[in-house]
């Protein structure tokens, strides 16, 4: 798929301590066929032999659906499988040095929580950000709430894609629409629910008409 046309509307996290049963490829294959567009792997407790199995597994699953697979933190791991690119944090690896790796047509999501990261992510090539924490969350207990002054201001700066993320659910997604996000990525609301087909299915209609 070419990056262009990536659909951002529903983006899942996974995270297999916050399943219930299934396996990860299991779990992924039922929130792609809810409708989730963009799948991040997002496993921080696994070793690197175990992620690059797991990735492998998970882009059989994704590539059947035609959705990309991108990997947490893993420039390796992206490029070992052949993901279709990678999600960086501020303690990753610079934007403009995983472009430089990973090469053009690589997909590079960075996690912006400030204007002044949002922009300085969009110069060095992201192609889309993730900004949160929107709520505070168990899932990521060090990351900050974010505000929506903040989201609008970064919204108002970037025209680069971007995701809220962090305690996003079905439950609250509806109060930022027309805030001109371009998706929703989520981790517990959908991967920790033991039917991940059916929350899929759930957001993604509320995600209809952002
Ligand atoms: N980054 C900021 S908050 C967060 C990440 C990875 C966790 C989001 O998980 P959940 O369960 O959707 O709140
Ligand atoms: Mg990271």
């Amino acid at each position: 798929m070419n990056k262009k046309d990536v659909d951002y509307r529903l983006y899942i996290c996974t995270d297999s301590g916050l399943m219930t049963s299934a396996t990860v490829e299991e779990s992924v294959e039922a929130a792609v066929k809810g409708g989730a567009g963009v799948v991040q792997l997002r496993e921080k407790n696994a070793s690197t032999r175990e992620l690059f199995e797991l990735a492998g597994r998970v882009k059989a699953v994704t590539d059947r659906y035609n959705v990309p697979l991108l990997i947490n933190d893993r420039i390796d791991i992206a490029l070992a499988v052949g993901a279709a690119g990678v999600h960086l944090g501020q303690s990753d690896m610079p934007c403009d040095v995983a472009r430089r790796i990973l090469g053009e047509d690589s997909i590079i999501g960075i996690t912006a929580a400030t204007p002044e990261l949002a922009v300085k992510a969009q110069a060095e090539g992201a192609d889309y950000l993730g900004v949160g924490a929107m709520f505070v969350t168990s899932t990521k207990s060090d990351a900050k709430p974010n505000t929506r002054e903040n989201l609008e201001k970064i919204r108002s700066l970037v025209d680069i894609p971007i995701v809220i993320i962090g305690g996003v659910k079905r439950s609250n997604v509806m109060t930022f629409a027309g805030m001109g996000i371009d998706g929703a990525a989520v981790i517990s609301d959908i991967i920790g629910d033991p039917d991940p087909e059916s929350a899929a299915r759930e957001m993604r209609k509320i995600l209809a008409d952002f």
